[in-house]
């Protein structure tokens, strides 16, 4: 079985993070998402979600290429999670391309081209100019 892990945030879910979350499975049997916690979002990403962890979380685990949905706590656990689970890929958006080249002494990284003109910000500014 090849076991995949991906992170983010996920928040106000799109099809940017769905078309992710496709091509990710398709390079596996087992797709591992790790999900920023409310409070690493806001003290490390200084980002505020719209939606809760536990309702990101909800979400993802409705999504058919989701396997595992585990929280993201610190920048520095992804070598213990890649090890924990037995990751065979780690799998970015390309907008963090060279950012986890560090993970190829533990599994194999892959950077995926990101869906344009999309993201969760983009929707918070188009739904707070209508
Ligand atoms: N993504 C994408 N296309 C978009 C928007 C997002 O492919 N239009 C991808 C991102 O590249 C990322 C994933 O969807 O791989 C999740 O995006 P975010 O929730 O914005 O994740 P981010 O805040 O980048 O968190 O430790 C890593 C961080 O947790 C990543």
């Amino acid at each position: 079985m090849k076991r995949i892990i991906t992170y983010g945030t996920f928040d106000l879910l799109h099809y940017g993070h769905i078309n992710l979350l496709k091509r990710a499975k398709e390079l596996g049997d087992y797709l591992v998402v790790v999900l920023s916690t409310d409070k690493f979002n806001w003290n490390q990403k200084q980002k505020k979600c719209y939606f809760s962890y536990e309702k990101r979380k909800h979400l993802l685990e409705a999504i058919r290429y989701v396997d595992l949905v585990i929280p993201e706590e610190s920048w520095e656990q992804k070598v213990n999670d890649i090890q924990r689970y037995y990751i065979d890929v780690f799998v970015m958006g390309d907008d963090w391309e060279g950012k986890f080249d560090f993970l190829s002494e533990y599994c194999e990284v892959k950077y995926l081209p990101r869906t344009p003109e999309i993201s969760t910000t983009q929707i918070k500014n188009d739904i707070s100019n209508v």
